[in-house]
């Protein structure tokens, strides 16, 4: 059985000793991050022994990702003809990325060993200052893998869920950045018209990270809408994608998760009714 210690980098990152004061100095440093960037970037936050292992897991079980090269909106919502053609939710962009979900993922996985650990809940819940927060109950979301191809691009969009964490585990030779736009919606305004001119290439909101293998990012997926640039080079880009919620009940809607996952399960359709924070989806 993993221990903590063979995963993270507690010397670093003491998630394990919160009472102590470099926890303190830690969570102070990434609420600032959070609330000057909206995402915060903490370098070599895991093991490279155990980037080793997830890598592995990736690599064994290639065959069972769902790819996709559809074309999709901001939200993963069907077009809606009513709107004028320039509304976001009439804007599609084709990706092509896959994920190894969550349910796929191996019984001995570091990924599902990350994401069960208390010590990572708390510290996501104090460094967003959210409280209480929740691991996703979507089983198909909550903590996949997402990879990508040569000349795999992923568009512009919102998450599901309200909080990611993303751990690279292969870096892309060239290309593959994450892009977001601190905050551009919330929950009383989703700002449709800045959502247009970012879909239009206006880059003046937009941020850039060029993250490396054993970082671990903290973002607002739900309210910062990112995108990953286009792989270039021969180098698969693998990323680790434990999520966070604010509704423990709520989980993707089904449309969404056939776009996002390639499936839907019962579960999806018997939530799909559940009174979410009102924002599109
Ligand atoms: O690959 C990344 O860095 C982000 C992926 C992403 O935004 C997503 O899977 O929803
Ligand atoms: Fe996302």
């Amino acid at each position: 059985m993993l221990d903590i210690k063979e995963i993270i980098n507690l010397e670093q990152y003491p998630i394990n000793d919160s009472g102590s004061l470099s926890y303190k100095d830690l969570i102070n440093y990434t609420r600032k991050q959070l609330n000057e960037d909206g995402c915060c970037v903490l370098s070599n936050f895991i093991r490279p022994d155990s980037i080793k292992r997830m890598k592995d897991e990736v690599d064994r079980n290639l065959k069972k990702i769902y790819f996709t090269s559809d074309k999709h909106n901001p939200y993963f919502t069907k077009e809606d003809k009513t709107l004028n053609e320039n509304h976001p939710k009439r804007i599609f962009t084709v990706r092509q990325s896959g994920y190894l979900n969550s349910d796929d993922l191996e019984k001995d996985s570091d990924l599902n060993k990350f994401y069960d650990l208390e010590e990572m809940l708390k510290f996501v819940s104090d460094s967003l200052e959210v409280f209480p927060l929740y691991k996703w109950a979507d089983p198909l979301g909550k903590n996949p893998y997402s990879v990508m191809h040569t000349d795999h691009y992923f568009p512009w969009h919102f998450d599901g869920n309200d909080f990611t964490l993303s751990v690279l585990i292969q870096k892309a030779e060239k290309g593959g950045f994450f892009e977001y736009v601190p905050d551009i919606r919330n929950k009383d305004n989703e700002n449709f018209d800045e959502v247009a001119k970012v879909l239009k290439d206006d880059r003046t909101r937009v941020k850039s990270l060029d993250l490396k293998p054993g970082d671990l990012q903290i973002f607002k997926g739900r309210f910062s809408m990112h995108r990953v640039t286009k792989i270039e080079g021969k180098t698969s880009r693998y990323i680790a994608l434990p999520c966070y919620v604010k509704d423990p009940l709520k989980i993707n809607k089904p449309e969404h998760s056939k776009q996002v996952y390639g499936k839907a399960l019962p579960i999806h359709f018997k939530r799909e009714n559940i009174q979410g924070d009102g924002l599109t989806d």
